[in-house]
Order: C-alpha cells, then sequence, then structure tokens
C-alpha cells in the first residue's frame, strides 16, 4: 500500500497553489506526511526545464518541443520525488500533472493525444493520480487573478480562445473519467473554494 496521489489541475490563476497550501495543512493536520510538488518541476532539473518552458524570452519552441520538454521534467519528478515519497506512504499533492498536458499540449495546442498518451506510459508506467481535483472557471477571472501580479509568463501570454479550448480539454477529461476527476467551482470567493476543499479532503480522510 503507497500513499495517495493527488493532483490539482485548473487554467491560469485558477487557485491551485492556494488550495495546495488549505489541503496538505488539513491532511497533515489528521496525521499524515505530506509531499508538496508542482509541474513542470518538482527537482532542480526539472526546475530549470521550467524556466525554459515558461520564459516568455529567446527562442520559441515548437508544440512538440514544448510536450517533450514537459516529459522530461517530468521523468525526473516521477522518479525523483513522486515514486519515493508515494513508497515511503506520504500523501503527494502535486500543482499539475499530465492532465495539464492532456489540455494544454493536447487541446490547446493540438498535438496527438495518443501520441501524449503514449509518452505517459513511457514515462509514468502504470502511475496514475488517484484523484485529480479541476478547479474549474471562466478563464477571464484566473486570467485577471494572474494579471494582477504582475509579469507575465509564455503561457499567460496567449490568445484568449486558447484558455478556452485548456479549460474544454480538461472538462472533457473529467466527464470521461467521474470516478478520478473532482470538478470544484473555483470562481467563488476564498472562503466558498476552501468550504469545497474541506467536504473533499474530509471525504478523503474518511476512507483512510
Ligand atoms: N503547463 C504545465 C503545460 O503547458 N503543460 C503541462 O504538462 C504542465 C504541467 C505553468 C504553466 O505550465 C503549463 C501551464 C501553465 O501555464 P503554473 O505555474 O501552475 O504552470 O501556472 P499558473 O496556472 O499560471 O499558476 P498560478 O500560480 O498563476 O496560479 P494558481 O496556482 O492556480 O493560483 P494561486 O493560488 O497562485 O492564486 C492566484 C491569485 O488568486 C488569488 C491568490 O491569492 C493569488 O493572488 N486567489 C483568489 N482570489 C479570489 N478568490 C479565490 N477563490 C482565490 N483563490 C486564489
Amino acid at each position: 500500500m503507497t500513499g495517495r496521489f493527488i493532483t490539482i489541475e485548473g487554467g491560469e490563476g485558477a487557485g491551485k497553489s492556494t488550495a495546495q497550501a488549505f489541503l496538505a495543512r488539513r491532511i497533515e493536520a489528521a496525521g499524515h506526511v505530506v509531499r508538496q510538488s508542482r509541474e513542470p518541476g518538482g527537482t532542480p532539473l526539472a526546475e530549470a526545464i521550467r524556466q525554459t518552458l515558461l520564459s516568455a524570452e529567446g527562442e520559441v519552441p515548437v508544440a512538440l518541443t514544448e510536450l517533450l520538454l514537459v516529459f522530461a521534467a517530468r521523468a525526473q519528478h516521477v522518479a525523483k520525488v513522486i515514486e519515493p515519497a508515494l513508497q515511503q506512504h506520504e500523501w503527494v499533492i502535486c500543482d499539475r500533472f499530465t492532465d495539464a498536458t492532456y489540455a494544454y499540449q493536447g487541446a490547446a495546442r493540438g498535438m496527438s493525444t495518443e501520441v501524449i498518451a503514449q509518452l505517459e506510459r513511457l514515462v509514468q508506467g502504470a502511475r496514475r493520480p488517484d484523484v485529480v481535483l479541476l478547479l474549474d472557471m471562466p478563464p477571464e477571472v484566473g486570467l485577471a487573478r494572474a494579471r494582477a501580479r504582475g509579469e507575465l509568463d509564455r503561457f499567460e501570454r496567449e490568445e484568449i480562445e486558447f484558455y478556452y479550448r485548456v479549460r474544454a480539454g480538461y472538462l472533457d477529461r473529467a466527464m470521461a473519467m467521474p470516478d478520478r476527476y473532482r470538478v470544484l467551482d473555483a470562481s467563488q470567493d476564498l472562503e466558498g473554494v476552501q468550504e469545497q476543499l474541506q467536504s473533499v479532503a474530509d471525504e478523503w480522510l474518511n476512507d483512510c
């Protein structure tokens, strides 16, 4: 029996980092060891790849390069952080994972779902998140939050249609995998979102 693997997904500025910290506090308070991580990133090498991917300066990667860089970072992260933590019975809460690749590189950039699925099998073997928490909201709301914070990365400078495709990609996956996905209304205020998170965390903790 390994730990639990929870990923948090959503568009730009959906509140993923805020939700991650909230959930980690609740789960730790119940006596579990929680490992918080993020993608792209999570190890020094994967964080270096993240810098390259998000940089708005210099040469723009073509879609295939972007896809391969995402999975290169993920291979390092899975091997060095996620698998070891799960084997130690820790709960891993990751801010984005492979569902982001299906939404951004797949639905939004048009890369083949079958190619993404092949890379997923290569990099992760059978490892999939136990739960994908989707913080859903209209892209305009999250982009306004992200923009209020200051300088924008490369992914925050796309046309609005790009974010509509990202959102639709996530919702399609949620519909296709209702047992794995939990969709929350992230357009509510902080208190409203935290109430939803609390009830999801209570369910998980009751299940252990
Ligand atoms: N990417 C990633 C891919 O293309 N493919 C992949 O496979 C992967 C893994 C970086 C980019 O990488 C791409 C997608 C991304 O564009 P990221 O750093 O997770 O990924 O990108 P962002 O979504 O831009 O992350 P942010 O840090 O901007 O947003 P969060 O974490 O969703 O939001 P958070 O919690 O920082 O909150 C944003 C602001 O809103 C406030 C917070 O205080 C904060 O100021 N806030 C709320 N305000 C009002 N009401 C609420 N309910 C609020 N919740 C939070």
